[in-house]
């Protein structure tokens, strides 16, 4: 018997393996491109342009595929090496698969607008071809010592005579068999669901794109909600552009035509609504600022929206809550959950159901088809996308997702503010600078902001108000520097007199406070 083991074939089977759970993995957090298609583009990123066009002038439509081709040669030369290199010891071949992910994650960071979820799938197919390596080494039969005599042992520990000899050649073969044909099931099965999420993700996006809601208007922000400081945040958050948080690695794929909401629980009658009742109801628009309580001081969690839906107050009203509930569990489709005051969900304020973000559908990410929006309240307690069911209840009876895990149960968004001109580390020429931000207190409304430099005496900013109540406002003031190094500091004052606090807190349980501060140097315009 002098079978040695199929090395390179264990490799190619762990790699194939890695190649479909990443596939699966970035089908499932609708990422653009699944990793090998990364790599491909890269691969065309840096390719000569004289020698790209030879390659289209001459392969002409199989140009593509060709490349892919390519890709997954010099891949499956990778999953081979990373084979080959298990006997000379198994720090080896990790090292292989490792410089394999590495170039994976590489091709998927510099695709246009990547983040660090990109980088998931990577994690998923590197994880899935050490396992599968490491398993089928085992199935294929004793191990064999590390080492430059690798092969000679292997050779030896084949035989019968040897001490592992009734699990030599010919059950190695079988386990190795048996695992070799599981790992390609298991390839074919994550491929194939990869697909079936992806193309469900793409047939409920097309749904979203054909939906049209009657009464949803697209708004430019009032006039006077902007202050002239280049810089400054855009008052209105383009959807893209919007924060976005939730629990789920897949995002619902949820077809309005199949979509319910249903309100049960402590009211006189229980409410079932279709997307189509919805949308036919009287339509709410409202600017609404959304924040999320883990959003330290000038954190980026905090958007600002044009939102259409129905007021969460007619749809209560429908259901007739009971006297003694003062609670509203609002589930997602995704399982996730959240408590909200019933008052904050039926007194006056805009309070909804939205159906539309900035004259859209909802963004799948943001919760479509409908998800609840509810002003001055952070949106681990009130904001569910995807929302499917509300039970009217009390607080003592339930406990919600977050509150779960050591957060508030009730949590009104605090009195903020931040400095978005200047950066820290700015250098600007000393003498007037004007500077500029952001201030917020949903549903309780902002009255005046101050800055301070370097600790001196507080100054008014001038504010630009807008209507509501329910956004964020823009700031600006004109501050006197000399040369040096400098520190602002901001603070907001809002309409009910409370002066925002210097105490900096953490942002568990009920959300950050504290000001803002920025450091900049301001230099002598003769330097
Ligand atoms: N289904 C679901 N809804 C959710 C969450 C979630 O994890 N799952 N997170 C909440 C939190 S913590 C915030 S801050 C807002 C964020 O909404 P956005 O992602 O649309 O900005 O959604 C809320 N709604
Ligand atoms: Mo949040």
């Amino acid at each position: 018997m002098q079978t040695s083991r199929p090395w390179g074939l264990l490799g190619v089977a762990a790699g194939v393996a890695g190649l479909a759970t990443s596939y699966l993995a970035a089908k499932a957090l609708t990422i653009r491109d699944p990793p090998l298609v990364a790599a491909a583009e890269l691969v065309v990123r840096f390719t000569p342009g004289a020698v790209v066009e030879w390659a289209i002038e001459t392969l002409g439509p199989a140009d593509k595929p060709v490349l892919m081709l390519l890709v997954v040669l010099v891949l499956l030369a990778g999953f081979v090496a990373a084979g080959w290199a298990w006997p000379r010891g198994w720090w080896r071949s990790v090292l292989v698969w490792v410089l394999l992910a590495g170039a994976g994650l590489l091709a998927v960071q510099l695709q246009r607008g990547a983040g660090m979820v990109d980088a998931v799938p990577i994690g998923v197919g590197l994880a899935t071809s050490l396992l599968c390596q490491a398993l089928l080494v085992r199935l294929a039969g004793p191990a064999s010592p590390a080492g430059e005599t690798a092969a000679e042992t292997a050779g030896e520990t084949e035989g019968h005579s040897s001490p592992e000899g009734r699990t030599g050649a010919a059950p190695g073969r079988r386990g190795l068999l048996a695992g070799l044909g599981a790992t390609v099931v298991l390839a074919v099965a994550a491929t194939t669901f990869g697909r079936v999420v992806g193309n469900r993700k793409r047939a409920i996006q097309e749904s979203r794109r054909l939906v049209r809601i009657p009464g949803v208007t697209d708004r430019d922000p009032p006039p006077r909600a902007r202050v002239d400081v280049p810089g400054v945040t855009s008052w209105q958050t383009p959807n893209e552009d919007f924060y976005r948080i939730d629990t789920t690695l897949a995002v619902p794929t949820i077809d309005p035509s199949q979509w319910r909401l249903r309100i049960h629980g402590m009211v006189e009658r229980e409410v079932v609504l279709t997307y189509q009742q919805l949308i036919d109801m009287e339509l709410t628009e409202a600017w609404i600022t959304l924040n999320c309580v883990s959003n330290p001081v000038a954190g980026p969690l905090i958007g600002n929206a044009w939102w259409s839906g129905v007021l969460t107050e007619r749809l209560l009203r429908m259901a007739r809550p009971l006297p003694d509930a003062d609670a509203v569990l609002q589930t997602s489709d995704d399982g996730w959950n959240c408590s909200t005051p019933l008052s904050a969900m039926t007194d006056v304020r805009d309070a909804m159901v939205a159906v539309a973000m900035n004259g859209e559908p909802l963004p799948l990410e943001h919760g479509f088809p409908a998800r609840t929006i509810v002003p001055g309240l952070y949106g681990f307690t009130s904001a569910c996308k995807w929302v499917v069911d509300w039970e009217v209840t009390r607080f003592v009876d339930v406990d919600a997702f977050w509150t779960q895990r050591g957060w508030a149960e009730q949590a009104p968004v605090r009195l903020g503010s931040r400095i978005d001109v200047p950066s820290a580390g700015d250098t600007v020429p000393a003498g007037s600078v004007r500077v500029g931000g952001m201030a917020w207190h949903q549903h309780v409304g902002i009255s005046a902001v101050e800055v301070a430099v370097d600790g001196g005496d507080w100054q008014s900013a001038e504010v630009a108000l807008p209507r509501t109540n329910d956004t964020w406002v823009q700031w600006a003031a004109t501050v006197e520097v000399g040369p040096g190094d400098h520190v602002l500091r901001v603070r907001a004052r809002d309409k009910r007199g409370e002066v925002q606090t210097g105490v900096r807190r953490d942002v568990v349980p009920d959300g950050a406070t504290g000001w803002h501060e920025v450091g900049f140097s301001a230099s002598d315009e003769d330097d």
